[in-house]
């Protein structure tokens, strides 16, 4: 798994540097409150009103949990709209020789910008640092309906693993 390998399997070709005219992939930032970046997750599921104060908040404590997140949105330099967002979350690890996991979550992209690469480039950025950040996998969690589209992406379903949970 290597970017120059990635990106021979986007037509047209796309990158991090390039995702599209007017596009600009890069890390979140404080001010994307005021770029849509709540009303996007909301489009990935339940958010609630988080307030710009909330987001704030959170966002620093993120920032303070060092090589931990890797929040990553999709700008609209024309409309000043964040379209396009993903996290790689890292878990540090005992096992593998006191390694770390990384998860990719919160996979959204503006409906109406679907069709044109970005959550395979936003899910290929993040699984290519998640190597680069020294984890020994990379996983994720989706519905059914995505099953497919991550496939295409390199996750397989292993056999005798399942996901489980507890919601509160
Ligand atoms: C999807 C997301 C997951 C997110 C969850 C939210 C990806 C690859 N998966 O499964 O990260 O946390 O939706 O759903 O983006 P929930 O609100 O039902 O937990």
């Amino acid at each position: 798994l290597n970017f120059d390998h990635c990106l021979a399997t986007y037509k047209p070709p796309i990158s991090h540097r390039y995702p599209g005219e007017d596009l600009l992939m890069r890390p979140l930032c404080l001010s994307d409150y005021d770029r849509g970046f709540i009303q996007l997750l909301s489009q990935l599921t339940k958010v609630g009103d988080v307030t710009k104060g909330e987001f704030e908040d959170q966002f620093c404590h993120m920032k303070s949990c060092s090589d931990t997140y890797f929040i990553t949105v999709i700008e609209d330099t024309s409309s000043g709209q964040v379209i396009g967002a993903g996290s790689l979350v890292v878990e540090q690890k005992f096992i593998h020789h006191c390694s770390a996991r990384g998860r990719v979550e919160d996979i959204v992209v503006n409906n109406q910008y679907r069709g044109k690469q970005l959550g395979k480039l936003l899910v290929d950025v993040l699984t290519l640092l998640s190597k680069k950040v020294g984890c020994y996998k990379t996983s994720l969690e989706c519905n059914d309906s995505m099953v497919q589209f991550y496939s295409q992406l390199g996750f397989v379903k292993e056999e005798g693993q399942n996901y489980m949970c507890q919601r509160f």
